[in-house]
């Protein structure tokens, strides 16, 4: 846990409070373009200017302090102000502040969180994770899987084993490739996607795909079929991989019911196609395990990271490589024409090393696993009275909330209206950053949050739900 002031320091505050927003603003619009922004609107508007951050808050250029429950964007895991990790990087920039690993040569900061990452990735069944391959971002090892699973399929005398299954609504980066196993279709629309050879299925979204009377479970069962279904209308031979978010996150915190993965696995191995488990949202903590696929009996051949390994302290990211797969590229690879000029770079290794110790000595996993993960869950489940949330789930330290217009007939707002977004406007006025997927609203806070801060949270959600209904109400939208 967190012995962080909650106060900035002073000088910081002084330091900060410098700042000109207008100014800021007015240069942010005429030079940077954002992602995934509307670059016209936001320029109408001005950017939130985010100053400083400290625990599980970041303040704003006018003062304002702000709950980050969101963690930066799902990744500041260990919370904002650890110095030892600012430690680590300044260490590490005046020894070795870049090399590469192309050429035949190494790092130590590298080789030691390689041998970090495997000994924390615990075997699945009969797969064991020895190998990691860097990158710096959940994107680029999503490109690095695509090539990997290809790779791996040529080098077996399968190279018409081409096809990666993903699913409707799932988010694996905005690369091409990874934009293209997203399921996102907006996405799509832009930039003639998905590449060749991605297709998708439906996501197992009870709320949105379950049948009147159908159990989770019996529904979970079904969802995971529809991958045997695509298998054979692909015809086995053709498909290489299956790619699946543990729990999706962008897609709006969805958790599918207990027996989707277990069924998944059983067809996966049915046809011997390579499952995927990305985990740039799910791992270091975020489920209370250092990986998601231990929660979920899931046996992966790749598993992709990237966010929490540093806390979002600075970018990094992976493939832990099954031994599957590492066998046959090792073994029968010969050299593989893939790598980034950043893979491996020794500073991000060098702060992911200082923030996993950082974890395992706080023990953030297993307090999300035990402690205040299901404080949450509790704290959630009491927010189910609120008029407007239809659902409240939790799984680990993510959670959603889903606000509907009529609970008992289970009736959603007309998406034109744009509730979430309403929703989230009363977030940022009352001091607490919650992301707005459609109607549902989703959190993702720093695994460090304690309970009185989790009381604090969902007090201040409770007054911004408060806040929405009577928005609601006076503009006539609802009764
Ligand atoms: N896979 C998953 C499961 C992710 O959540 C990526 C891959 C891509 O990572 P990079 O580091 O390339 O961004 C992600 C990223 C959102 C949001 O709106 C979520 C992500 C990124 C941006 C926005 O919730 N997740």
């Amino acid at each position: 846990m967190s012995t962080s002031p909650l106060i900035p320091p002073p000088a910081l505050v002084q330091r900060e409070q410098r700042h000109d927003t207008r100014a800021i603003q007015a240069l942010d619009s005429a030079h940077y373009l954002h992602p995934f922004t509307d670059h016209a609107d936001l320029a109408s508007i001005g950017a939130r200017v985010i100053t400083h951050g400290e625990d599980i808050y970041v303040w704003d250029s006018e003062g304002h302090k702000i709950l980050d429950a969101m963690s930066g964007l799902w990744c500041v895991n260990a919370g904002y102000g650890r110095k030892e990790l600012a430690d680590a990087a300044y260490r590490q920039m005046m020894t070795l502040p870049f090399y590469n690993s192309f050429f035949q040569t190494t790092n130590v900061p590298a080789v030691k969180l390689a041998e970090k990452l495997a000994s924390l990735a615990p075997p699945a069944g009969d797969r064991r994770f020895e190998h990691v391959f860097f990158s710096s971002s959940g994107s680029e090892s999503n490109d690095t899987n695509v090539r990997l699973v290809r790779r791996y399929w040529d080098l077996l005398g399968q190279p018409q084993r081409k096809v990666i299954i993903s699913r409707h609504n799932a988010y694996h980066g905005s690369t091409m490739a990874g934009a293209s196993l997203g399921g996102m279709g907006a996405m799509h629309a832009q930039g003639d996607l998905p590449i060749p050879g991605i297709v998708h299925i439906d996501q197992p979204h009870y709320g949105e795909h379950g049948r009147g009377g159908e159990s989770r479970e019996a529904f979970g069962l079904r969802a995971a079929r529809w991958l045997e279904d695509k298998i054979l209308e692909i015809g086995p031979d053709k498909v290489a991989a299956f790619i699946g978010e543990p729990v999706q996150g962008a897609g709006g915190v969805i958790i599918p019911p207990e027996t989707y993965w277990p069924e998944i696995q059983r067809i996966v191995d049915k046809y011997g196609i390579l499952l995927i488990s990305d985990e740039v949202i799910c791992a270091f903590g975020r489920l209370g395990h250092w990986f998601a696929y231990e929660k979920f009996g899931m046996r992966p051949d790749l598993v992709t990271f990237a966010k929490g390994v540093t806390s979002g302290y600075i970018p990094l990211g992976g493939v832990m490589v099954g031994d599957r797969v590492a066998r046959v590229l090792i073994d029968k690879g010969g050299e593989f024409n893939h790598g980034y000029t950043y893979s491996g770079h020794p500073v991000a290794c060098a702060v992911a090393l200082a923030n996993l110790e950082l974890m395992a000595r706080e023990d953030l996993p297993g307090r999300v696993r035990t402690d205040v993960g299901p404080y949450l869950a509790q704290q959630f489940e009491a927010l189910k009275e609120h008029p407007l949330v239809g659902e409240a789930e939790t799984c680990g330290f993510v959670a959603g909330l889903m606000l509907v217009k009529d609970k008992a007939r289970r009736q959603t707002f007309d998406p034109d209206l744009a509730v979430g977004m309403i929703c989230r406007g009363h977030c940022f006025r009352n001091g607490l950053i919650m992301r707005a997927v459609g109607d549902r609203m989703i959190i993702a806070p720093p695994l460090t949050m304690t309970r009185a801060q989790i009381d604090e949270m969902v007090a201040l959600i409770r007054r911004c739900l408060d806040a929405t209904l009577a928005d609601l109400r006076t503009n006539g939208r609802l009764a």
